[in-house]
């Protein structure tokens, strides 16, 4: 069976274990995927957020899911694309990171956004290979876990340049 699946739309609507946030190191809110959470999810999840004492760069953390349909929340830190080499090393570690919470706590379905993409200026066409290729990486690591994995696309042009990518990998990857 496929493990990564492609999704366009909007991620708090998804029916899944866990969503992913694209968060900002204070874990209180914010614009983007992260403001739309959080309304979807409703003031108990910003109550939890609280207690959390932030999240560094390219770490995770877990909450409940309150009023979404999926039961958890992963809060990730995104890097602020700089251009240097650290970006990546940050941005796989966002994947990594996210996908080892979710296995530690019995999540089987897990979905993402595309992390940086956004506010934090990470140019579509180098963080999508970074994702596909991190998410590949840790599937094959993990096959006894059979986690799957929603690339939630909020926009074509989005979901256009994962298909690219998800097809190129599976005739040369
Ligand atoms: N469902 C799916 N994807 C979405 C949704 C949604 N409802 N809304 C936006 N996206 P961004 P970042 C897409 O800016 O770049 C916040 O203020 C969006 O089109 O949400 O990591 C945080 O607090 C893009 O493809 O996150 C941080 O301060 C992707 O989600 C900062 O933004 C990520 O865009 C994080 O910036």
């Amino acid at each position: 069976m496929e493990q990564i699946m492609l999704e366009l739309g909007d991620l708090t609507e998804l029916d899944c274990d866990c969503i992913v946030n694209a968060a900002n190191q204070s874990l209180l809110g914010g614009g983007g995927v992260d403001g739309a959470i959080h309304r979807a999810a409703g003031p108990q999840l910003l109550a939890e957020c609280r207690t959390l004492g932030g999240c560094k760069t390219g770490e995770a953390k877990l909450t409940g899911g309150y009023r979404l349909k999926a039961s958890y929340v992963i809060h990730t830190v995104g890097p602020v694309y700089s251009g240097s080499p650290q970006d990546e090393i940050q941005l796989a570690n966002c994947y990594r990171n996210s996908l080892n919470l979710a296995r530690e706590n019995g999540i089987r379905s897990i979905a993402f956004p595309a992390i940086s993409t956004g506010i934090y200026g990470y140019p579509l066409a180098e963080a999508v290979p970074i994702a596909v290729r991190t998410i590949r990486a840790w599937i094959e690591e993990h096959r006894a876990d059979a986690m799957t994995v929603i690339l939630c696309c909020f926009d074509r042009r989005t979901y256009e340049q994962y298909e690219k990518e998800l097809d190129r990998e599976n005739k040369w990857g």
